[in-house]
């Protein structure tokens, strides 16, 4: 019977916990947040994921998931802290180099290190590496050590953790096989061994992907607005090409991976990274197109009230990182516009408590243009009623989710 010790209690860190927890692991979760170990303590959970709550309790209850500040020692240490970027795009490695060092005093011979953070190429190898051999151990000889990524889908954790494939990347044979050992707990996909650079470009190309095909997108919607073709027809046709399949355009990319690791291989690299980095460039201008938008609706109106319905990254879930709703709210708001914002998923800031609106009558009530900005369930089934108390009913849908049967022809709809 293994003992694991997680270090970082986040989206990550936790599902990972409790999954090991509730399939007979001996689990230390450790969090450097007093605040998010006190809510935990109490059966709560601080993040929104769906059927996390219920697998935290499972594994609080079977006694096999306890929660601490500070590590202590164990067979197995996973790292699952953030990694973002700074203001100048190059990443923060800061919370892994510390997670790294709080380790250093527990670790013994035969023990395993997983680092799960997304994190820039090498940093295995080159930063992690260094630290932990700084008591005299040797990773490899006395310690095996490998970088395993998660690759979940937000809204699905808990499934994705089970189902998915999984890559191991060793820094060594041995240490990619003992990472195989401790997955198999709970992992029903494949798990594919591979070396530990390996492992952290997978992660990066598949989110780069992804980044980079929405991006296209994004510039197919900018060059229909120009043209005058519905860009969403197009999509649609496109796609009946069988080997065409052209993701959404939107108000911008965001969430803490997508927005953020094609940084890493753009720092890594900047002369080999163009089209990565004109797509990043590409999908961080799409609030301002929709600013853009905005104005283009609203010119000739005084003083225009506009609704912003969701501020989250993406669809049903609570997290605001990078998202690009907040961005288009932030622009408008720095243009002069009298907003408001309602997000069923979101508690509000305390900067927006004066601009936040309990329901979607409360935010659209006198406004002059509601913008559709995140297609929460809540909000896939409007119908055009919904608009009703506006000033002058208008709605600029910038996820297509509305049920376009009723919305088409709708007077003051748009999509994006
Ligand atoms: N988006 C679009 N158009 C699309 C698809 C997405 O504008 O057609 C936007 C979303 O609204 C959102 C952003 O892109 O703002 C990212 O959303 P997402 O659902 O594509 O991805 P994430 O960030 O929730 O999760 C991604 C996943 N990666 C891939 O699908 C390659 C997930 O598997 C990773 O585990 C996760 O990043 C991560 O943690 O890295």
């Amino acid at each position: 019977m293994k003992k694991v010790c997680v270090l970082g209690l986040g989206y990550i860190g936790l599902p990972t916990a409790s999954m090991f927890a509730s399939h007979g692991v001996q689990v230390v979760g450790v969090d450097i947040n007093l605040s998010v170990i006190e809510t935990l303590r109490r059966g709560q959970i601080h993040i929104e994921e769906n059927g996390l709550q219920e697998r935290m309790q499972i594994a609080l209850s079977s006694g096999n998931l306890r929660v601490e500040t500070q590590p202590e020692p164990a067979d197995v240490f996973i790292i699952s802290v953030p990694t973002p970027i700074q203001a100048d795009k190059s990443s923060d490695m800061r919370a892994v180099v510390s997670a790294t060092k709080a380790i250093l005093p527990h670790l013994r011979p035969g023990n395993l290190v997983i680092l799960e953070s997304t994190s820039p190429p090498g940093a295995t190898q080159n930063l992690v590496r260094p630290i932990l051999e700084g008591n005299g151990l040797r990773a490899g000889k006395d310690f095996k050590l490998a970088y395993s990524p998660e690759r979940v889908l937000p809204g699905q954790i808990l499934r994705e953790l089970v189902e998915n494939a999984r890559v191991i990347g060793g820094i060594d044979e041995e240490s990619a096989k003992a990472g195989r050992d401790l997955y198999l707990h709970f992992v029903k996909g494949e798990i594919v061994l591979t070396t530990a650079i390996t492992a952290e470009m997978v992660k990066l190309m598949e989110n780069t992907f992804r980044d980079v095909n929405i991006a296209l997108a994004n510039e197919f919607a900018l060059l229909a607005d120009q043209m005058g073709f519905d860009v969403w027809e197009a999509i649609t046709i496109a796609n009946r090409h069988p080997r065409v399949q052209i993701l959404r355009p939107g108000p911008g990319v965001g969430g803490h991976c997508i927005a953020v690791d094609p940084w890493f291989l753009v720092e890594a690299s900047p002369d080999k990274t163009k089209l990565i980095r004109q797509a990043r460039l590409v999908n961080d201008g799409m609030p301002g197109y929709v600013l853009s938008r905005a104005k283009r609706i609203l010119e000739g109106v005084q003083a225009p009230i506009i609704a912003c319905l969701g501020l989250t990254y993406k669809a049903d879930v609570d997290d605001i990182r990078e998202s690009p709703a907040v961005e288009v709210l932030e622009q408008l708001m720095l243009a002069g516009f009298l907003v408001r914002a309602h997000d069923p998923h979101v508690v509000p800031p305390d900067v927006l408590a004066s601009h936040w609106a309990n329901s979607v009558e409360e935010a659209v009530h006198d406004a002059d243009l509601a913008i559709l900005l995140v297609d929460h369930a809540e909000f896939r089934g409007l119908p055009p009623e919904a608009l009703a108390s506006m000033r002058t009913p208008r709605l600029l849908d910038t996820r297509q989710c509305l049920d376009q049967t009723l919305w088409k022809n709708v007077s003051g709809y748009e999509v994006l």
